[in-house]
């Protein structure tokens, strides 16, 4: 029946189907549809609309009939509703991407098809009474650039651009000679430092190439496949080739013969691999900015999480696949990778008051760090994410000139990390005129419901206008965008992407975004990051275990004493740990996983509970949902008597020790609880997979997309925390009942990893785009201008307008302006 349902959906259309369902189930779909209408004028929520037919439908098979019919289909599809009687007005996600905006009267159940345009107006209309007039509101609209550019259009392509973008290529290259002329002058761009690579001018036209590349080839032929280079690139020299095509003779006829072959006739296989072999990509700069960006004493810092982890791990394994690259180029050149991070003078014991700092276990990356510079003087005291938009001109200006100084040459890609990091990336992109790629970690929007609507109400506290403004420049700006997870772009079937919330949204009085961004748009791609395998091994791997960190972790898990490090005690030494570790944000739901714990009696009796999150004493905090965070978790160990039971361990920043740390929580055959209320990707899941830890994660954002439930570990859902909490004692109840249970679970989370989410993998995919995605730019050269114009505006008239809003506090200690 589902699947007939279907068919008809797809047959006649969103909007047909729900005229033809409101027709056959008029009655019933008339009294629903008016008991929305009766209370007025709203913003309805998707449980809701549910709701209203199970309410007003007494029949039981009637009521099934209905639920499980195109009506119920379609308002399972809605996200929300503007109600203003006598309509109700749903916006409906039919797929992955994909909205129709569609008005019901409820007094004769007739349905129009409406635009994201009036369908925006409408929701306005509720929540800001006393607007200007609709049509004065400022419209947003990048889809109004989408004409010319080719999009996806199955959503189960969306997150796999850069096959698509080499298949498009491919088409834009085919036919005539001479189509591949675009290929030749980029061919001809590339250098390293003002060394010619691949070809020089002898080779100013594509026919000149395509027989050059079959001479080259007959002369290759007659060497031994392991001959280097060095000793046939004079020859080649003479006949328009310059360095980069290969550290032996096969290499360098195997990335000619891929040339030749475009040349006679584009395809997407070849013209991946070729894109892979280029050498474009040697200096690297990449945005991290809030928070304190350091390699110790930081972690579980406030705005200091994963990112940086992230980040560094990053580095570390794109260095080693440049330096592969430039190997198997046949080049001596050095690579260089600048993490740029804001340079803080008060730095809380950090090194984040230093101006450079080599990355360990690199051989030529950096951390660059640049004061933040305002017209009071150097900002000394960290600030928070949400209040750092009106330093980052400066920032990038700054930043600009220091990277030329220490890089002594332009970056050949740049990379933005975060909101912050990633308007600063645009801006010096654009500078530069470099390809430039975005990492998100979190986009805000989703963590905070209706925080685009109710923008106002959130402002004083998050300026979202700033940020939501500056994520929208960015991710139009960029020529493409990594994630970590699929559900990042696009969600699932239930729930929408975080990217995908920037489709279409308004923020009254403010401005009406039509059109944001489209997930469809082939600059999205699925990276994911992976975990340090040096770090967080497997319990199996009993050789490689950190013993000497054994007394110290005892300690901190078992002493009885509280004191700055750890307090409350565990009675039963003897029980399985559950254990978690964040920093101590409310979506973080460190205190939800408490009262979970608190509350449930079977889970207490077979489990003890551990998190690792902040600190203790919230006068020391300087974070406005920390300092309540903190506060909360001392009235629930309080209120559910948690001592005895429960461990609560202040912020562990040595990466190598948490390493153990996890092993050991193994060792009582415990397992790891991510509760987030909504998490990005979520690091500290893969870390305790990779340790052989079994996972409980929540089931709202990427950590669903990580964990197979049920089979490599376990999806909870953070808003209801009993049945959450059931079924961890479940589990912990089976593995008294079956023993091999729980290495099952063990083995299981190890193997996913080791499939899906490695470092290596990761630095592949990225140099790809980086140099497939900068080919592309040029391509489309005219659109990515006008667009460029575009954001331009947007940013000028807009963002430093909202930015300046924000108040730069008082500077009393002046700062000393040369590096330290
Ligand atoms: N972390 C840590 N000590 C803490 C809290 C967190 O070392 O007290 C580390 C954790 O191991 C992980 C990162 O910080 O590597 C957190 O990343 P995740 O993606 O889980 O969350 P985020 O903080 O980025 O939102
Ligand atoms: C930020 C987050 O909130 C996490 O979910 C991610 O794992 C982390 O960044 C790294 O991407």
């Amino acid at each position: 029946k589902q699947v007939k349902d279907f068919k008809l959906f797809m047959d006649l259309g969103i909007k047909d189907s729900l005229a033809n369902a409101l027709k056959q189930s008029r009655y019933h779909a008339k009294r629903c549809f008016d008991r929305f209408t009766t209370r007025g004028r709203r913003l309805v929520k998707p449980e809701e609309l549910i709701y209203a037919i199970e309410k007003t439908i007494d029949d039981e098979l009637e009521r099934t009939k209905v639920l499980e019919g195109s009506l119920g289909q379609i308002l399972r599809s809605t996200q929300e509703a503007v109600v203003i009687p006598p309509y109700v007005v749903l916006a409906i996600r039919g797929s992955p991407g994909r909205w129709d905006y569609l008005k019901v009267n409820a007094d004769d159940v007739t349905v129009h098809a409406i635009t994201p345009t009036q369908y925006l107006s409408l929701k306005e209309s509720i929540y800001d009474k006393d607007r200007v007039k609709s049509e004065d509101t400022v419209e947003v609209d990048f889809g109004a650039f989408d004409f010319c550019m080719p999009r996806l259009t199955l959503p189960s392509s969306i997150g796999n651009g850069f096959n698509y973008i080499s298949k498009f290529t491919t088409s834009k290259l085919s036919g005539d000679l001479e189509n591949a002329k675009p290929l030749l002058d980029y061919l001809l761009a590339l250098n390293h430092r003002g060394e010619k690579l691949m070809i020089n001018e002898t080779l100013d036209t594509v026919s000149k190439l395509q027989k050059a590349l079959i001479v080259a080839d007959v002369y290759l032929s007659a060497h031994p496949k392991d001959e280097p280079c060095r000793t046939f690139e004079h020859k080649l020299k003479e006949w328009g080739f310059e360095k980069g095509w290969g550290d032996s003779a096969e290499r360098v006829k195997e990335t000619m013969k891929m040339l030749s072959e475009i040349l006679q006739a584009p395809d997407p296989c070849n013209m991946e691999s070729f894109f892979s072999r280029l050498p474009v990509i040697f200096n690297i700069v990449i945005f991290s900015i809030h928070g304190y960006f350091g390699q110790s004493d930081v972690l579980g810092l406030p705005d200091t999480g994963g990112q940086v982890v992230y980040i560094l791990d990053q580095v570390k394994a794109l260095e080693e696949e440049i330096l592969l690259r430039i190997k198997q180029q046949g080049l001596n050149a050095k690579p260089r990778i600048l993490v740029v991070s804001r340079l803080i003078p008060e730095a809380q014991g950090t090194k984040c008051n230093e101006e450079m700092e080599p990355i360990l276990n690199t051989m030529y990356s950096h951390i660059l760090r640049v004061p933040f510079h305002t017209s009071k003087g150097i900002l000394p005291q960290w600030v928070s994410r949400f209040d750092i938009y009106p330093y980052l001109e400066n920032f990038s200006q700054d930043a600009a000139s220091k990277v030329l100084e220490v890089m002594e040459c332009k970056p050949d890609l740049i990379l933005g990390n975060y909101t912050d990091g990633n308007i600063v990336a645009s801006l010096m992109a654009k500078k530069f005129g470099v390809t430039q790629g975005t990492i998100a970690h979190a986009l805000e929007k989703t963590k905070y419901e209706d925080s685009d609507i109710n923008w106002k109400k959130f402002e004083n506290k998050y300026h979202f206008s700033c940020q939501f403004t500056a994520d929208l420049i960015s991710m139009n700006a960029a020529d493409f965008i990594i994630t970590s997870t699929y559900q990042e772009i696009a969600g699932s079937n239930k729930r929408p992407g975080q990217y995908e919330t920037h489709a279409a949204f308004t923020m009254p009085g403010l401005c009406r975004v039509v059109s944001g961004i489209n997930v469809f748009d082939p600059k999205f791609n699925i990276a994911s990051p992976g975990a340090e395998q040096s770090v967080y091994f497997p319990i199996t791997e009993k050789e490689k275990r950190l013993t000497s960190f054994h007394p110290a972790i005892e300690e901190l898990l078992f002493n009885k004493e509280d004191n700055n490090e750890h307090m409350g005690y565990l009675v039963d030494r003897t029980k399985p740990i559950i254990f978690s570790m964040a920093r101590l944000d409310t979506v973080k739901n460190i205190t939800g996983l408490t009262e979970w714990f608190g509350k449930n009696k079977r889970l207490r009796s077979l489990v003890n509970l551990v998190v690792v999150a902040g600190f203790f004493d919230p006068s020391k905090s300087k974070d406005r949902e920390e300092m309540a965070e903190i506060k909360k978790m001392h009235e629930l160990i309080e209120k559910y008597k948690l001592k005895g039971q429960m461990r609560w361990i202040a912020a562990q920043n040595d990466r190598t020790r948490n390493g153990e740390l996890y092993r050991c929580i193994a060792d009582t055959k415990g397992a790891f609880v991510q509760p987030a209320l909504y998490e990005a990707f979520g690091l500290t899941v893969i870390e305790a997979m990779n340790c052989g830890l079994p996972t409980f994660v929540t089931n709202q954002g990427g950590p669903a997309e990580i964990v197979v439930d049920g089979v490599s570990g376990f999806h909870i859902d953070p808003n209801n925390g009993d049945e959450s909490s059931e079924k961890i004692a479940d589990f912990f109840t089976k593995c008294k009942v079956d023993v091999e249970y729980w290495d099952r679970l063990s083995q299981a989370g190890l193997q996913r990893i080791y499939e899906c989410y490695t470092w290596k993998i990761y630095a592949n995919k990225v140099l790809n785009m980086g140099s497939m995605y900068g080919f592309w730019k040029q391509l489309n050269k005219e659109n990515k201008q006008a667009k460029q114009r575009y954001i331009d505006i947007l940013y000028d008239l807009q963002f430093k307008k909202l930015a300046k809003n924000i108040e730069i506090p008082n500077i009393t200690t002046p700062v000393k302006t040369e590096p330290t």
